[in-house]
């Protein structure tokens, strides 16, 4: 089997091409050009001469089909994306070009070269919004009213994979994934901000960590548990939509706490609120279902919150002692 993974340097990419791997896929991958490519590649270095690396780019539909030629898939996982939601507010028209008409991008590559290929959309939690249902969680039925230009982008590509599936008969099908972590997540997500600035306070580096909104909730997985999810879902018999979730949620206080208290230190003597990182409109609560996916496809999460946040404070421990 040969897998393609557009956004395979980033941290979902880099997980699951060493999981296809290890079950031995061929992998292929689409790069973008970067002028400092030892920190673009920097998550699947380890991996380097096992992959098969192209340079492409999302939003230029002739590159998309000139390496889906040349790579012949059988599955292409389309991970590609801004996913940065406050950045999203700085550049929202660059959001929309890369996550929503990348997306349509790849759906018509494949349309137009090589319709049989499976493809996985990586859709996101954030296309929920302020919408809850009244158990207080998310889940495949629930209404979607998306607060951000990247939900809004992450929603027309959902909508675009429903319709291209409808329309079409391809195989695609959208993974409503809901916020997941790890060591390789990036510096400006929170949980690694946290953890990062925890520690050099700790190191006494600096005695403040400045962050916005404490009050939001978020439903925090891990990463390596999510890519075998997005793995099982092209593998289902038939094309459809998941919510992958763990279920619980906790607030932005509570991550504080928990990093904080583990590192000796009290959260409340060293966190600041600055105004100037909270969004335009805050996403307050997130809570993923995942029953669908749990009962029809058997996945389930093997991470706690506390065991994900543990790994992710001895990964960045290790590496500021080493550095
Ligand atoms: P990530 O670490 O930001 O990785 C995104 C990757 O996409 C990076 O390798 C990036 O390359 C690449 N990329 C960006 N623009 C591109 C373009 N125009 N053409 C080709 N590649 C491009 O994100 P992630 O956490 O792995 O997330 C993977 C996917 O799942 C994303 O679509 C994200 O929106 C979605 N998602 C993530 C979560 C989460 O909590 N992590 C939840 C739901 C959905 P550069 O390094 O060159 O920028
Ligand atoms: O870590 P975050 O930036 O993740 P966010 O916005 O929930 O988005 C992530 O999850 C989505 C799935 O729901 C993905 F689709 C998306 O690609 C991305 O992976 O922020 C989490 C929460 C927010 O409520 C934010 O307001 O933390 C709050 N927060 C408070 N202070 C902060 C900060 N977030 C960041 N990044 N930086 C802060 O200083």
């Amino acid at each position: 089997m040969k897998a393609l993974l557009t956004g395979i340097a980033g941290q979902d990419g880099s997980y699951l091409a060493e999981l296809l791997l290890s079950e031995g896929y061929s992998v292929s991958g689409i790069i973008r050009r970067n002028s400092t490519p030892e920190h673009q590649e920097s998550r699947i270095h380890h991996l380097e001469d096992q992959l098969d690396l192209h340079y492409g780019d999302v939003t230029d539909l002739g590159s998309l089909c000139q390496i889906i030629q040349k790579t012949e898939p059988d599955l292409i996982f389309n991970l590609a994306a801004q996913s940065h939601v406050r950045i999203s507010f700085d550049v929202p028209s660059f959001t929309h070009n890369v996550n929503a008409v990348g997306a349509f991008n790849v759906f018509e590559a494949v349309r137009l070269v090589c319709p049989s290929v499976r493809i996985y959309q990586a859709s996101s939690s954030e296309m929920f919004g302020t919408s809850i249902d009244s158990d207080g969680f998310q889940r495949e039925k629930t209404k979607m009213l998306p607060s951000s230009p990247y939900g809004i982008a992450k929603l027309a590509a959902y909508h675009m994979a429903r319709t291209y599936r409808d329309s079409y008969g391809l195989f695609i099908s959208n993974g409503i994934l809901f916020n997941h972590e790890s060591p390789r997540r990036g510096s400006n997500f929170v949980t690694t901000k946290v953890i990062k600035g925890a520690l050099r306070i700790k190191m006494g580096v600096t005695n403040f960590l400045d962050l916005g909104n404490l009050d939001s909730y978020r439903d925090w997985g891990h990463s390596r548990d999510y890519v075998r999810a997005m793995n099982m879902i092209l593998r289902h018999s038939t094309p459809d939509d998941f919510v992958v979730a763990t279920g619980e949620t906790h607030s932005i206080r509570e991550l504080c706490d928990l990093v904080f208290t583990s590192l000796g230190l009290s959260w409340e003597e060293h966190v600041r609120f600055d105004s100037r990182l909270l969004r335009p409109k805050e996403v307050p609560r997130l809570r993923g279902d995942s029953t669908k996916i749990r009962e029809s496809i058997g996945w389930k999460p093997t991470y706690s919150f506390e065991a994900l946040i543990n790994e992710m404070i001895n990964f960045w421990t290790e590496k500021i002692d080493k550095d």
